[in-house]
Order: structure tokens, then C-alpha cells, then sequence
């Protein structure tokens, strides 16, 4: 009782929780199974980009990209070995996405149809990841806190790759590529906003996400924030987002904006979406094929340390 309630000050003094600090069972929990689907996400979103890697149109399109599936395999391992800290193995963590049992994010379960998805990931997908992880930077738990600062950084660049990408479609394109730019944010706009989360009212872990400090900022004002960015944005671009209601509400100080399928959202991450299963399989392949990788990485680590032991 005396523990919790020195967590409870700590916590609203704005401090900070390290892995060995005591911390309650349901806060350890709600950091696993957040910090986990974050880390899923971050290596099921390679899949859509890893598709275009052989498709993009020119060197340097080509090289942007794979550095950047490269750094989203960075994140995946940083909030990985973040979990890991509270005390859960990676291995039971990769059994939970693979069963199904874990989520990661429904933006992943969308296909991409044409080389100005990539760019339109970019923009608005990576565009939404910014804003909702870089409160996460002051979250209460250090080591996700800590491993959010890196990447929010690498996920500014790749908010401006696929800018520029698009703006280059916009600007030097034929009228055949500002409509594949067009028709893929019509198709993107709506899935990025779910992106944050069911509304505010319809949050089963908001409340205690709040409380201990590991959501700094609820779902519906990351939303407005990123629609009221991303309108001035795309007016630069010359792209139209598919909302007839949108539009600024000069009392609210906000874009006011039509109505969010939420039967959709729900659908989706409740696992029928129009690419979960493809996208899962493809997941499970891909971990099924670096087996060998993975055991041959096991077997220099064994060697390694069979040397020292000998040299010492
Ligand atoms: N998709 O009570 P809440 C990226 C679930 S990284 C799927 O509001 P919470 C980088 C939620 O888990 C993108 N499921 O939940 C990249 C919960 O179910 P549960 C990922 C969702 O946790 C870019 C239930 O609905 N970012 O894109 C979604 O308080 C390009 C009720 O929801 C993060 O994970 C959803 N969109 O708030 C990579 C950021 N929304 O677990 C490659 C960290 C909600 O009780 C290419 N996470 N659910 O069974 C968060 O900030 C929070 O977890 C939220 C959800 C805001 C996502």
C-alpha cells in the first residue's frame, strides 16, 4: 500500500520508472502489451514498403527506401529489448504476433497498389506515428521514453522522404501520376486516422494510460493535431483529402471533420481487413526463412565465448 503510493506521487511529481524500480502488476502489463504492438507494428510496416523495394523508380528512391524498412527494423529491436526489461521474453512476444493474439497497428493491414502509397506512407502514416509518439518521449516508463527520442528523429525523415516523393509526383509529374498521388491519399486519408485510436469515449485503456503517465495526450487530440497539420499540408502538395465536411472552424480553432467509420477500424483490428491475412503470413514467412540466420547467429555468439573462456 505504502509502495503504491510512493509510485502514485513519483508518478505525479512527473518522475521517471526504471526496470528494476517497483512498479504495480497492471502498469507493468499495460507497458508490455503497448510497448509490444508498438514493436509489432514498427516490423509488420516494413512488409507494405518491402514490397516496392524492387519496384521503385530510380536509384536514389530505391536506396531512401530501404534505409528507411531499415530503420523500422531498428525500432521494432529498440521497443523489443524495451519490453524485454519488464520482464518478458522476445520470444513470447514474437509467439503473440504470430498467434494472433497480439495486435499491431490496423494502418499495416492496407494494400499498396502504387509506387505513391510508398510516398503517401511516408507522409501521412509516419506523419501520424510522429505525432503520437512524441509525447511518448515524456512517458513515465524510461526506457520506452528513451528509445521514442531516436525514433522520433529517424520518423521526421521519413515523414520528409515521402513529402518530397509526393511533391515531386505533384510538381514535375504527368497528370496520370498526380492521379496515382490523389488516389492514393483518398485511399490512405481515413485508415490514418484510426491510426490514433478508438475516440476518447470508447478507450478502454485511456484512463489508466493517463494516469501513470505513459499517454501524455488523448487519442482524439492527436487526431485533431495531426488533421489540423496535415490540411496545410496537403494544400502545398495540391492534393484534395476526401473529407466534403473538412474545413476551419475559426471558433474551435480547429478543422472540424466528417465522420470516422469506426465499424471499419474495429473490423480491421479485429483481424478482417483487407490484407490481415497476407499480411501475417507474410510475417510468419519471413521469420520461418531467417531461421538460419538466427541459428548461425547463435552459433558464432557460442563460439565467440568458447574462445574467451580458452584465452582466459
Ligand atoms: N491499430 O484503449 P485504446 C508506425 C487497440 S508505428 C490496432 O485506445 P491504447 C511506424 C488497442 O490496442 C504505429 N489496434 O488503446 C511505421 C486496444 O486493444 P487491446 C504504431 C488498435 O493502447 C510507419 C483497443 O484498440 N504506433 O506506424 C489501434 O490506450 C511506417 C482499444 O484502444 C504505436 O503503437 C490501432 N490503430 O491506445 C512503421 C504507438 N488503436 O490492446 C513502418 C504506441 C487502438 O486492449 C512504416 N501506441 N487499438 O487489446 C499507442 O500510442 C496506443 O497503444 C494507441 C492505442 C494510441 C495506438
Amino acid at each position: 500500500m505504502q509502495r503504491q503510493q510512493q509510485f502514485d506521487d513519483h508518478i505525479d511529481e512527473g518522475g521517471f520508472v526504471e526496470p528494476k524500480d517497483w512498479m504495480p502488476d497492471d502498469y507493468r502489463k499495460t507497458l508490455i502489451r503497448q510497448i509490444s504492438q508498438h514493436a509489432h507494428s514498427e516490423i509488420v510496416g516494413m512488409l507494405p514498403e518491402g514490397n516496392w523495394v524492387t519496384r521503385a523508380p530510380t536509384l536514389k528512391r530505391k536506396a531512401i527506401l530501404l534505409a528507411k524498412i531499415q530503420d523500422e527494423g531498428g525500432h521494432g529491436l529498440y521497443l523489443y529489448a524495451a519490453a524485454e526489461t519488464l520482464g518478458v521474453s522476445r520470444d513470447a512476444l514474437v509467439d503473440a504476433l504470430h498467434s494472433g493474439k497480439a495486435k499491431y497497428s490496423s494502418i499495416f493491414n492496407y494494400p499498396t497498389l502504387n509506387w505513391a502509397d510508398i510516398g503517401t506512407i511516408g507522409w501521412l502514416v509516419d506523419g501520424a506515428a510522429i505525432m503520437n509518439q512524441v509525447p511518448i518521449c515524456r512517458c513515465s516508463f524510461a526506457p520506452y521514453a528513451r528509445a521514442m527520442i531516436r525514433v522520433c528523429r529517424e520518423e521526421s525523415f521519413h515523414q520528409r522522404q515521402g513529402y518530397d516523393s509526393l511533391l515531386v509526383m505533384m510538381q514535375k509529374g504527368t497528370p496520370e501520376q498526380k492521379a496515382m498521388v490523389q488516389d492514393a491519399v483518398n485511399r490512405w486519408w481515413w485508415p490514418c486516422l484510426m491510426m490514433f485510436g478508438p475516440p476518447d469515449d470508447q478507450s478502454p485503456n485511456s484512463a489508466n494510460g493517463m494516469r501513470w503517465g505513459i499517454k501524455r495526450v488523448s487519442n482524439d487530440t492527436l487526431r485533431q493535431k495531426f488533421i489540423d497539420a496535415t490540411k496545410q499540408q496537403a494544400d502545398v502538395l495540391g492534393v484534395t483529402l476526401p473529407d466534403a465536411e473538412l474545413k476551419w472552424n475559426e471558433a474551435r480553432g480547429h478543422h472540424d471533420h466528417g465522420p470516422i467509420d469506426w465499424a471499419e477500424f474495429w473490423r480491421v483490428v479485429g483481424g478482417d481487413g483487407p490484407v490481415n491475412r497476407e499480411r501475417l503470413a507474410a510475417r510468419i514467412k519471413a521469420w520461418d526463412d531467417g531461421a538460419w540466420v538466427r541459428e548461425a547467429a547463435m552459433a558464432h555468439a557460442r563460439k565467440q565465448v568458447k574462445t574467451s573462456e580458452q584465452a582466459a
